[in-house]
């Protein structure tokens, strides 16, 4: 096509475009992108990561993680993580967010399920693994990391949609993406995973109604970046308080090896369409997070 890929933000794309998307942005800003193969998930699709950075400055900067797609049916996630990519990468008015800041960016943690609730079952949420000899398949990715795991609100039914998995990080997913993120943990000062629907700020621990000790810093954090946003009011506070209590959660997880600002995004809506919000919302949705972008790396950039 004339521009070298086929993405935008008016419809749901297919993995297919949202991967020639992630290459056509490495090879034409060799500068600031570099895009990190960091696995391959169950049905054998590559796990990607972009690296967004100034490549000419060498010293190791503060990190954020920001992850989307762990559940198959949340579109606008993987469309919000992908919007954020472009923000950084095409729009040159927002270079200022990466004097100080590297961003490293999952766009689609689960994309064999991602494929699948587009193919064959637009409700579906879990991996596609086969673990059991039942006929049901999948593993709830954010019942599947390594703190907590097999807690409150997870199952060990193979056909729940919060099944747990078999052991922690069963999922190649979820061992790749953790793998990788230990790897950064150093620089990596706040992970950030979207998923939806509810429009809530989820703040750890989820697996129960229990405070970290720094919660007001976390609370406080989260608190001034959805004061950016104008269009959607989202709610903040503890995860299992506010929503449910949930073992093996990612966000869980990332605060357990020492990632002090670790948060869950429930994007929009509130439940009139819930998992099946229509692509008209994509762009507003986007437009109204990304200025929460400036006061998570005006943090961080301290830190
Ligand atoms: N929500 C999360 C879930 O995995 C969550 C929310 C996680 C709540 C952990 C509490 C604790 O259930 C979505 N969208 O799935
Ligand atoms: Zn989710």
């Amino acid at each position: 096509t004339k521009t070298g890929h086929s993405m935008d933000w008016t419809k749901y794309h297919r993995l297919a475009d949202i991967y020639g998307y992630l290459n056509y942005l490495a090879s034409t800003y060799p500068s600031r992108v570099e895009l990190i193969n960091i696995g391959t998930s169950y049905e054998k699709r590559p796990l990607y990561v972009v690296r967004i950075f100034n490549r000419s400055s060498s010293v190791v900067k503060p990190a954020v993680w920001i992850d989307g797609g762990i559940h198959a049916r949340e579109w606008i996630s993987p469309a919000l993580a992908t919007y954020i990519i472009r923000q950084l990468v095409e729009v040159p008015a927002n270079e200022a967010l990466l004097c100080n800041v590297d961003w490293f960016i999952m766009p689609v943690m689960n994309p064999d399920g991602y494929e699948y609730s587009h193919a064959f079952n637009r409700l579906w949420r879990k991996t596609r693994s086969v673990t059991s000899w039942t006929s049901c398949r999948g593993v709830d990715p954010n019942r599947n990391f390594g703190y907590k795991w097999g807690g409150l609100g997870t199952s060990t039914n193979p056909c729940s949609d919060v099944y747990k998995g078999t052991r922690a990080f069963s999922e190649p997913e979820t061992f790749a993406t953790s793998n990788f993120i230990k790897g950064k943990a150093s620089s990596i000062k706040l992970y950030l995973t979207l998923h939806s629907y509810g429009q809530a700020a989820l703040i750890p621990w989820g697996y129960n109604v229990v405070y970290p000790s720094d919660y007001s810093d976390m609370l406080e954090l989260a608190k001034s970046a959805v004061s950016k946003f104008t269009k959607y009011r989202y709610r903040v506070g503890n995860a299992a308080a506010i929503y449910y209590p949930a073992a093996g959660g990612s966000d869980d997880w990332a605060k357990s090896i020492g990632i002090k600002y670790s948060y869950t995004f429930e994007l929009s809506d509130t439940g009139a369409y819930g998992f099946l919000l229509p692509a008209s919302n994509i762009l507003p949705v986007c437009q109204d997070f990304f200025p929460a972008l400036d006061v998570f790396a005006a943090k961080v950039a301290t830190m």
